[in-house]
């Protein structure tokens, strides 16, 4: 067993970015050294333009804008802002689930894959289930669940699943978010011209959007999805380039939704498809994912992962991709020119997520098996218009087990305690392993790619030195995919691991590092600290759990980390999130947000650095707590 090295990584991007000049391709990589060095002032967060009388940049002979804002105002309202473009996002993504679980049919295309879990919802939720029809049910739960967005009056449903005393913290500190979609709003509303300036306000309204996110819209969205889709199991699947087939159709799933590329999935295994595909001269059909959308049919399907989000534009440039199709986020608009310069279609789907240079086929949940029936069909007809001569695809792919909701890791878990039965089932088994110091603790390792740190490298680094430190890692989005790519997500990479956590490992048949899915899926990560919390009697900010998203770059990104941290886990960025232009908004960040939610943000650019004081800040939670 032999990791991938970043080094290979970057070898065959090398390779793939030649064949990219030789068709007049553009690339990140080019792009990135045009765009350097950034402007100083977004750097650091001290311009402003949200009024026609800027837009105003805070310099030593220039301190205040024309109406008077200082930096920490105008740092603070960004960084508001870009807080609520995540919640926004994920939240949205959330509704999406919640509509297309409303046109949930046992006769249609989507169905209701995981009804115990809708029941044990609607009983949490207070809904009557007795001698309910399950489509009658979820139809019930899904307009429940839309009234989230927008109810007049309470605060979210999904927040009494979090030990009382931290919802104590979150009324105390005024931060229990109410409707998600008012969240959004009122945080523009701070954010208007002439409204909040003042750090702290900005700061307590990012922490509630964060909430309405995790607690609220991504919780929706992971939920439902387990719904509709079936909740995650163990399953094994392969990651990176090498995936894509050269003698099958190859279409790539990118984006968010579910919703799409269970469809595409569905039809791609299709026979009629793949007879149509071998019509046309192909052996068969292969489909692989890009970022988040991979995470989800990878964790239910088994489909193997592509790549992660520096990554999009590799799976174009092998030459053998045939249709990228995307649904929503983190799509590069690049995708459109570059599918230009091969056979390539990039197929947009979705009215949220519209690009030039591609073609739309509009996808609605009431027309999904014949849209995705359309995209499967066009993809095949692509494959005779491939050039030969520019098809090539990395030979380079990992094993990988992935699927651990929480559902499943409790239960692959029960396998290593070796006390009484009356713990199966819970999160005892876990806490076993983290007070008898077998594990040390757990890192949540979350987050994007991003040109400002060597891709992926960070992820993998840190993971691995983790790991050999007998910490657990659980990783979600592309950082999870990052893990695949390396080979962390194989069993094998047990023995990377300290003698502890190898045994462990050994035990419950896991790898060092377990896949939980997408980014709106660290609603899951919240879950499982909730059920730590109330299983071992601690609060949330005593257990040995950090967060660390140390490649992050999208606005989601520092929603999840305002609720991972509103939810007491201290978490640890490798990238600075435009706040450095304040002393205020850093103290109030790294520091200040401690006294409400015993919790803060921990900025560090250099890797090694991070990792260190993660490993110190897990190592003085276990003396704090005496084991
Ligand atoms: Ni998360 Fe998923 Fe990846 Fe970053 Fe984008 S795909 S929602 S935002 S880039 S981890
Ligand atoms: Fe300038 Fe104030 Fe307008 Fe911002 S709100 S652009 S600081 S005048």
């Amino acid at each position: 067993f032999k990791l991938t090295t970043v080094e290979e990584m970057e070898a065959a991007t090398n390779r793939l970015l030649e064949t990219g000049a030789k068709v007049g391709a553009d690339a990140w990589q080019i792009r990135v050294k045009n765009q350097t060095p950034h402007c100083k002032f977004g750097e650091q967060g001290i311009c402003c333009r949200i009024c026609a009388m800027g837009p105003c940049r805070i310099t030593p002979k220039a301190p205040r804008g024309i109406c008077g804002c200082d930096a920490h105002g105008i740092v603070g309202r960004n960084y508001l802002k870009f807080t609520a473009g995540g919640a926004a996002t994920h939240s949205d993504h959330g509704r999406e689930i919640c509509h297309t679980l409303y046109a949930a049919d046992p006769n249609g295309a989507y169905k209701v894959k995981d009804p115990e879990k809708l029941i044990r919802i609607a009983k949490e939720w207070g809904v009557e289930t007795e001698g309910k029809d399950i489509y009658d049910l979820a139809h019930e739960m899904a307009e429940l669940a839309l009234m989230e967005y927008g109810k007049p009056f309470g605060v979210q449903r999904w927040l009494k699943r979090a030990p009382e005393h931290t919802q104590k913290l979150w009324h105390d500190a005024e931060i229990e978010p109410r409707a998600i979609d008012r969240e959004v709003a009122a945080s523009l509303h701070m954010t208007h011209m002439g409204c909040s300036s003042k750090p702290e306000a900005l700061v307590r309204q990012s922490l509630r959007a964060g909430l309405a996110d995790g607690w609220g819209g991504s919780m929706c969205g992971t939920e439902f999805s387990d719904v509709l889709f079936g909740t995650p199991k163990p399953i094994d699947t392969e990651a990176n380039l090498g995936v894509m087939n050269a003698e099958n159709v190859n279409i790539v799933v990118h984006g968010h939704d579910p919703s799409l590329s269970e469809m595409v999935c569905e039809y791609a295994d299709d026979p009629e498809m793949i007879a149509y595909a071998k019509s046309m001269g192909a052996k068969g059909i292969t489909v692989s994912g890009v970022c988040c959308t991979s995470n989800e049919v990878a964790m239910r399907r088994g489909i193997p992962m592509a790549g992660n989000f520096l990554q999009q534009e590799n799976v174009v440039l092998t030459g053998a991709c045939e249709a990228i199709v995307v649904d929503v986020q983190c799509i590069f608009p690049a995708l459109g020119p570059l599918s230009k310069c091969f056979h390539t279609k990039f197929i947009t789907t979705s009215p949220i997520a519209q690009m030039p240079d591609s073609d739309y086929i509009r996808f609605d949940v009431g027309t999904a098996a014949e849209k995705a029936k359309q995209i499967v069909m066009t993809a095949c007809e692509n494959f005779k218009n491939r050039k030969p001569d520019l098809v090539y695809i990395p030979d380079m792919k990992q094993k990988a087990t992935v699927g651990y909701s929480l559902e499943a890791l409790v239960k692959v878990l029960d396998g290593v305690t070796n006390s009484q039965v009356d713990v199966t089932g819970t999160t005892k088994p876990l806490l076993e392993c983290v007070t008898s110091g077998v594990i040390r603790g757990a890192v949540a390792m979350v987050g994007c790619n991003n040109p400002k740190i060597r891709p992926d490298y960070a992820h993998i680094e840190m993971m691995k030195k983790l790991i050999a430190n007998d910490i657990v890692v659980v990783a979600s989005g592309c950082s999870a995919q990052a893990a695949a790519k390396a080979g962390l997500m194989d069993k094998s990479a047990k023995d990377l691991c300290g003698a502890g956590l190898k045994r462990v490992c050994e035990l419950a048949d896991i790898p060092p590092v377990l896949h939980m899915g997408s980014c709106v899926d660290i609603s899951r990560m919240m879950i499982l600290v909730s059920e730590l919390a109330k299983d071992s009697g601690l609060k949330i900010s005593q257990l040995p759990v950090v967060g660390c998203a140390p490649e992050w770059m999208s606005e989601k990104a520092v929603s999840i980390g305002n609720y991972v941290v509103a939810t007491g886990i201290d978490t640890f960025l490798g990238v600075d999130p435009y706040v450095s232009g304040s002393s205020e908004m850093g103290e109030w960040l790294t520091n200040g947000v401690r006294d409400w939610v015993e919790a803060a943000y921990t900025v560090e650019t250099d890797i090694d650095k991070l990792c260190d004081l993660m490993i110190e800040r897990i190592e003085e939670k276990r003396t704090a707590i005496g084991i």
